[in-house]
This record gives structure tokens, sequence and C-alpha cells, in this order.
């Protein structure tokens, strides 16, 4: 084999296997070999922890009372709404709206910020490496105010291919919305520059950060993009954990998005007066206990470094595709790990993904097969799924082998 395997130098991996509670169990009689963290990562106990210490010793409604527990619930919600802003480089905590997470997010900016900004004609620019929830609610903004839809194509390497930007990104683009990093290629584009070209026509961006903000340092105020969109549950924080970081001018100028209690300041009979961002955003009864523990799971993020998380999977993810394509699988993006993150899709030889899927589980192993909510990246490439194998900072070289001892076993039961 010509592989070298060269061991992680940017994390202790062993260490922090032992922080996360659920890698000790077995699937059937093996060990689990968790690679689906694109879908959802696993919780350190210090995350689970700090969600059992909040039900267990501070449990109360935020911004509500004056009595000891609420003031400890509302300080400890605002002070993960800081650390989130810190850990994005956010200029001011007011900028993050906390959310259930990327579809939240989105969401909100096409309803408080599209249906009040866009008119007929004017056009939302999108790429085809878009997951689901970058796509459809800009197809209601559409439907609902007469925008049109526009998209930057993939190359054949699962590049965006930007020969086209000049005719794509008009004066009559108003928003672009674009993935930081692709679940389904791994592709990080060009978000920098494509910011700079959107702000010179005058659009709006909004990075879909679902996937870059666990694996990639990111600093809003360098990029300069208008809306950011974040999911907890990737960056090993609880599910219903996550955020919108949008700048402060584009948050006093927009709509409401839910109604209810705390968004308001004043109630009248027949109209009301919004709350100060971000509260103007956060209605009702918020995800306080998972916002907290976001906190922990930024803590733990900010204790490995982010430059180390982001080295640790540019080694994993060079040596899975090296050992992947020595095997001859079929790699859906970019072959290179410096421009790009640890989801990979692939083919192999002829198995259809859901039957790898089913083979490599009774070996421990959990992959995710499917359209990973990217259906057009699968009309691109005419297949109809992928199996997808993705990383995170507990995972292992070791793991990597695995996977690949894996394939062949289903190569034997397919008697390929
Ligand atoms: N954007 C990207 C790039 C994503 O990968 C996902 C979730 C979302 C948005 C939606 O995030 P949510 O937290 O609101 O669900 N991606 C995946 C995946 O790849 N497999 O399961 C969920």
């Amino acid at each position: 084999m010509s592989v070298t395997r060269e061991r992680s130098g940017a994390l202790d991996t062993a260490r922090i296997r032992a922080d996360f509670p659920v890698l000790e169990r077995t699937v059937g009689d093996k060990p689990l070999v968790y690679l689906d963290s694109a879908a959802t990562s696993q919780k350190p106990r210090q995350v689970i922890e700090a969600e059992a210490d909040f039900y267990a010793h501070h449990n109360a409604n935020a911004h509500r009372g004056i009595y000891l527990l609420a003031e400890e619930a509302t300080s400890m919600y605002e002070e993960a709404r800081a650390k989130l802003a810190r850990f994005i480089g956010a200029p001011d905590p007011a900028t993050i709206v906390f959310t259930r997470g990327t579809t939240e997010s989105t969401n909100l900016v096409a309803y408080a910020w599209a249906r009040r900004e866009l008119r007929e004609g004017d056009e939302i620019l999108l790429t085809e490496m878009e997951h689901h929830s970058n796509i459809v609610p800009w197809q209601l903004a559409a439907r609902d105010t007469g925008a049109v839809l526009r998209y930057l194509p993939l190359t054949d390497d699962g590049l965006l291919d930007l020969s086209d930007l000049g005719s794509l990104l008009t004066e009559r683009t108003k928003l672009l919305a674009v993935t930081g990093m692709s679940n389904s290629l791994g592709t990080l584009p060009p978000i920098r520059e494509l910011i700079r070209a959107a702000h010179a026509v005058g659009a709006l961006v909004l990075v879909d950060g679902a996937q870059l903000v666990p694996h990639v340092p990111v600093d809003v105020t360098e990029l300069d993009c208008d809306f950011l969109t974040i999911s907890g549950h990737k960056m090993l924080g609880p599910t219903a954990s996550g955020g919108l970081y949008a700048k402060r001018e584009l948050l006093e100028r927009m709509d409401a998005f839910l109604g209810g209690g705390h968004m308001i300041d004043e109630v009248f009979h027949d109209r009301s007066t919004w709350n100060a961002v971000p509260y103007k955003f956060e209605a009702g009864t918020m995800n306080i206990a998972q916002e907290i523990a976001l906190g922990a799971a930024i803590d733990y993020l900010e204790a490995l470094g982010m430059d180390n998380v982001r080295a640790h999977e540019v080694e994993l993810t060079g040596y899975a595709l090296e050992r992947l394509r020595e095997v001859g699988a079929r790699i859906f993006g970019p072959l290179d790990p410096s421009i790009r993150g640890g989801a990979i899709s692939f083919w192999y030889k002829d198995v259809h993904p859901h039957d790898l899927a089913t083979i490599l589980n009774e070996e421990g192993i959990a992959i995710r097969a499917g359209h990973h909510c990217t259906q057009l990246v699968m009309r691109r490439y005419g297949v109809p799924a992928t199996a997808r194998a993705s990383f995170y900072v507990y995972n292992t070289s070791e793991e990597v082998d695995a996977l690949v001892e894996a394939l062949a076993k289903a190569e034997a039961v397919f008697g390929l």
C-alpha cells in the first residue's frame, strides 16, 4: 500500500474520544464507528452536563422573572449569546439571534428581510450545491414577491463554475445565498471573493454556515457577510441550538418574524411595537437550556483551537480520499483536502449507497446514504444518491481504515 499513515498532529483524539460517552457503545458486537457528523455531531459530556446542570440547578424562563433563578437563567442565556458572537467574530452579541438552527435562521431572513425588500424582477442568486434549506425558503419568498432565482452551476470536479458570474451576478441581484461548505461535495466555495463581488453590485450575502462554522475558523467581521446561519447540533451542541448572525443595521430594518411574548415593546388593540434587536426576533419561550449548552460546546471547541480542528480535518480527509480512491471508489467533489471539508460523497463499485450503508451498519459503521438534501447536486452528477462519510474532532485514521476494510466486505456480499 502506497499510503503512509500519519498520526494527527493537530488533535489528541484519544483524549477527545474519552469525552464522548456515545463513542463507548457498540453496534451489535462491533465498536461504533460514527462517520455521520455532517448530519449531526456527537456531544461531549461537558455539553450533556451543561444542559443537565441548567435543568437541575437554574431552570427558569429567561428574560421574564426577577427572582434569583430567573436572573441566573437570563444571564446564562445571554452569556451563551456572547460566546457565540465571539466565536464567529461578531462585533456585538446583539447581532446574534438565537434560533433552532440553520433552517430556521434562513427562513427568518426569507420572511423578515426578503418578503419586505424584494420586488418583482429582483434576483436571488443561489448555487447548485445548496442544501434544500438554502433553496426552498427562497423559492417560497420568490413566489410571494415575484423575485427570480438564478443558480451558479457546478464543474465536473464539484467546484462552483464561476465562468458566468458576470452575467448571473448583476445589479438585479439583491441577495447571494451560498453555502460556506457543501454538505454533500465537501467543497469550500470562495466565499470571500463572492462576498466582494456581490457587494460590488449592491447585493447582500447570506452564508450558510451549517457545515462551515463547526469546521473552519470564521470571522464575520473580516468576511463582511451580511447574514450567517449556524446549527449548534453540528458543532457539538444540542439539537435545536444555533443562531443567525446579521449586521445590526439589517436586523434593525427587518420586519418581525414570529409574533408573541418578549418580542414586543408595547401592545395596543390594533398594533404593537417591537423590542430591541435581537429580542425582536425571539418570540415566546426560547430553547434556553440548548443555547446554554451550545456555550459549553463553544468552550470545548475553543479549548481545542479551531485551527487545530481544521488541520485535523484536512489530514483525515486527505487520508480518507487517498484510501477510498486506492480501492476504486468514485468521489464526488474536489480531491484536494485544502479546498474542501470532510464530508466525502462516493460510490463504491456498483453497490447502491443504501445497500452499502446497510452492510456497513453490520460492521458498526454509521455513514449516510441518500441525496443529503441536495437533489440539485445528485441531478448534476446523474446519480440518485451517494454514500457519504463525514468526520469531526473525534474521528481517527483507524476509523477510515475500518470503513475501507468494510467496503471489501460489501464487495464480497455483492459478488463484485
Ligand atoms: N445547510 C447545510 C449545508 C447543511 O449541511 C444542513 C444540514 C442544513 C443547512 C440544515 O441544517 P439544520 O441544522 O437546520 O438541519 N445537513 C444535513 C446533512 O448533511 N445531513 O443531515 C442534515
